[in-house]
């Protein structure tokens, strides 16, 4: 019996170990030299990727290339910017549209309003007129609502700001020669920035452009121009360190000529107007680019946040280079935008052109009714708020 059981437990044993030495065959089994077959069906890869349903397209590869800008066109930019005047909104535009909604307006109303003006630059001679045509309004009127108030106080700052004044920029090309831009001013207005917004500006009316980098006091002044140019592929011309302004400034229009441009905008060097040498170096600059041609747009450059000082300057620039348009750059960093009005009358000639931050596309043609409208703030927020 033993023998029996122990004979079936070997039996077992062995039919077992049997069937497992049949069922798993090992690579070790295979001749080392053939190759394995390949499987029916394709093995998974490690990753699932998705067939791609269609041929892969090779992209061609990409060649750099300086990369152009291509800027907004100018126009409506005052519209888009409007809130960089937040500031001037809230003192001078709020500021009026409450004195002048009290019920009844007495002398220290009054004197309140042309504290406002006088507070926001509007100048001396300007807050006089505009606090007398607003006193006829307001007599003529009577009862006032919040509507008639802002009505009122936009046309009169319309006047004051100058709605009929010609604020073209002259950069259209003559017959046999480019438009001629000369950008001036004391140090650190703003001068070159706005020589490279203008260039932006006017590549992104689709016109072609040439910078004189007349500045020839520091070579990174020169470089600082270089870059803005490069940026919207802008021919730079510029000399040695220290060379003749006058000459830098004649060879720019010199090739612009050649090179069929559209507008040469030349940056001069900031400078002091009592410095009488530097002064006549502006005026010789001048002189030297016009044997080539008027030139087209004598820009004075005005920082805003320097208030009445750069009136003073304002005028000295206007006899040495009959200044021909105003630009006023710095309005986002000042709650004085009456300013615009200030300058146009101590110089007689028009705001062209407002820089309203340091971004490459913050200059606006300057837009009376935009200003205005901007300065007053949103109708309906003043209306509730005048209401309260
Ligand atoms: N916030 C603000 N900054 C401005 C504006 N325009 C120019 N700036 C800044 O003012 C500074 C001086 O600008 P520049 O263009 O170098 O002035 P500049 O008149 O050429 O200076 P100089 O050549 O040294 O006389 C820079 O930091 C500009 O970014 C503007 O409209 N708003
Ligand atoms: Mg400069």
């Amino acid at each position: 019996m033993e023998f029996v059981v122990l004979g079936i437990v070997l039996a077992v044993v062995f039919v077992a170990a049997l069937v497992s030495l049949l069922r798993t065959p090992t690579r070790r089994q295979l001749p080392p030299d053939v190759a394995e077959p390949p499987p029916a069906v394709a093995e998974a890869p490690a990753v699932a990727v998705e067939p791609h349903p269609e041929p892969v397209e090779v992209e061609a590869p990409v060649v750099a290339a300086p990369a152009i800008e291509r800027p907004p066109p100018s126009a409506g930019r005052l519209v888009r910017l409007r809130s960089r005047l937040a500031r001037s909104q809230g003192t001078f535009g709020r500021g009026l549209l409450t004195l002048l909604s009290r019920d009844t307006i007495d002398e220290d109303t009054w004197d309140e309003v042309e504290d406002t003006l006088i507070g926001a630059d509007v100048g001396v001679a300007a807050t006089r007129q505009l606090t007398d045509n607003l006193q006829t309004q307001v007599k003529v009127l009577g009862a006032r609502t919040p509507d008639q108030v802002r009505t009122m106080l936009r046309d009169q700052l319309l006047v004051a700001v100058g709605p009929d004044l010609d604020r073209t920029l002259h950069t259209m090309p003559h017959e046999d020669r480019p438009a001629i831009v000369l950008m001036v001013g004391v140090n650190g207005t703003g001068k070159t920035t706005t020589c490279g917004k203008l260039a932006r500006a006017l590549v992104g009316d689709g016109r072609t452009v040439l910078l004189g980098a007349a500045d020839t006091f520091r070579a990174a002044a020169a470089d600082q121009l270089a870059t803005w140019g490069e940026r919207v592929g802008a021919e730079v011309v510029r000399g040695p360190e220290e060379s003749d302004p006058a000459s830098v400034a004649f060879d720019a229009v010199r090739r612009g000529t050649e090179a069929k441009v559209d507008t040469v905008l030349i940056d001069t060097a900031g400078r002091l107007h009592t410095k009488q040498g530097l002064m006549d170096e502006l005026g010789k600059v001048k002189r030297v680019v016009e044997r080539q041609g008027a030139v087209d747009e004598v820009l004075l450059v005005l920082d805003a946040t320097t208030g009445q000082n750069g009136l003073v300057q304002a005028r000295v620039f206007a006899e040495v280079v009959d200044v021909t348009g105003i630009v006023l750059t710095k309005l986002d960093g000042t709650a004085k935008g009456g300013i615009v009005i200030a300058a146009q009358r101590e110089l007689g000639v028009p705001v062209k052109l407002v820089g309203l931050g340091e971004g490459p596309d913050d200059l606006a043609p300057f837009e009376p009714e935009a200003f205005v409208d901007a300065i007053l703030g949103d109708p309906e927020i003043q209306i509730a708020e005048t209401q309260s």
